[in-house]
């Protein structure tokens, strides 16, 4: 028996360590020193190369190193009997709403306009509305999406979440499908992408999508780069649709240095952080799916391979 394990961070051998300090017996093979393939059972994989995991005949299930999945349904030989399970881990969870929370009071206060006096040494009362008057809008209300919406109804934000299905969430009007997002939008100052990169929603941040929003508004995406047409938000940017966005995942990742974001007076960039995949937390669940599998049980935050997430 043995574990296939393939990350593009340079943490594989914290990974092992942590692997082992629960499975002493477990042996974890680091990609690509794949071995005999048919020793492998379970893959723990971010962006594993296409076609290697159909090579693998005695999977029991593969392990997306991340909350998204997009990295493997993005594989056209994906084996299609295998279960996928992902992370949903509360530490993750936490340091998303973190994130989420820091760039939406960071535009709230209008601290980007404050940091411009500073650097001209300028002092002019800046106000700030309450946030009792700012809405907020979060596109995904799955596992991330409604921790960071019900976080910023508790500072007192008028927050909304669009998703698939109607929510419940205390604090949080709920919009859902294709009806819903317009009159989400129309309300929505500050919008949070928070969404799963699906057929359904790649290329969802664009131009149409900006005009629905109110004049001025800021986009946090902490999603997917895959979710926005760059291009789109360069103009709205330009004609002052949106003021501000703060990304932090891009089409291409590291972002390419001639790409015009990482200049922008008005974008944010940060390195695809908002919510690093943590082995101290995340090895306890995947060990966890491992007993599971090998005791016939039901795994753990197994994905629907007919909506992509
Ligand atoms: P979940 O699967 O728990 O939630 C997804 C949400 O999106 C659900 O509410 C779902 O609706 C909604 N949704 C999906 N498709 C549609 C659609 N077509 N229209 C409207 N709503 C839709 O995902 P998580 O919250 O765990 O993670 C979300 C994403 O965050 C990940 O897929 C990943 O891309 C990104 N991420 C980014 C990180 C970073 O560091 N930048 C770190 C971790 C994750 P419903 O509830 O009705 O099914
Ligand atoms: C994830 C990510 O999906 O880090 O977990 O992007």
């Amino acid at each position: 028996m043995a574990l296939l394990f393939k990350s593009d961070a340079d943490r594989a051998d914290w990974w092992k360590q942590e692997i082992g300090a629960h499975m002493p017996d477990l042996e974890v093979r680091i990609w690509p020193e794949i071995g005999h393939v048919n020793d492998i059972e379970y893959a723990v994989v971010w962006k594993m190369k296409p076609g290697v995991l159909a090579t693998l005949p005695n999977l029991r299930f593969i392990f997306s190193l991340g909350a998204g999945v997009d990295h493997l349904f993005s594989d056209p030989a994906l084996p299609k009997d295998v279960p996928i399970c992902r992370v949903v881990d509360k530490f993750l969870t936490q340091r998303m709403t973190e994130h989420v929370v820091l760039h939406a009071l960071r535009y709230h206060r209008r601290q980007p306009e404050i940091e411009a006096q500073q650097r001209e040494q300028h002092w002019d009362e800046i106000y700030t509305p309450t946030a009792q008057e700012r809405a907020v809008g979060v596109m995904g209300m799955g596992e991330l999406g409604a921790d960071a919406a019900t976080k910023l109804s508790q500072l007192g934000f008028k927050v909304a979440g669009w998703s698939r299905t109607p929510k419940n969430i205390h604090g949080v009007e709920s919009f859902h499908g294709h009806a819903g997002l317009a009159p989400f939008l129309a309300r929505t100052e500050i919008l949070i992408c928070l969404l799963p990169l699906t057929p359904e929603t790649e290329r969802i941040l664009n131009a149409r999508l900006f005009a629905g929003l109110p004049k001025g508004a800021v986009l946090i995406n902490v999603a997917r780069g895959g979710h926005l047409v760059e291009d789109d938000l360069l103009a709205a940017l330009a004609s002052g649709q949106i003021s501000y966005a703060a990304l932090d995942v891009f089409r291409a990742e590291p972002l390419p240095a001639a790409h015009p974001f990482w200049r922008h007076p008005r974008v944010s960039v940060s390195p695809h952080n908002a919510s690093i995949t943590d082995p101290r937390t995340v090895t306890a669940l995947l060990v966890d799916n491992i007993r599971r599998a090998e005791a016939g049980a039901s795994l753990l935050n197994v994905v629907d391979p007919r909506v992509g997430y």
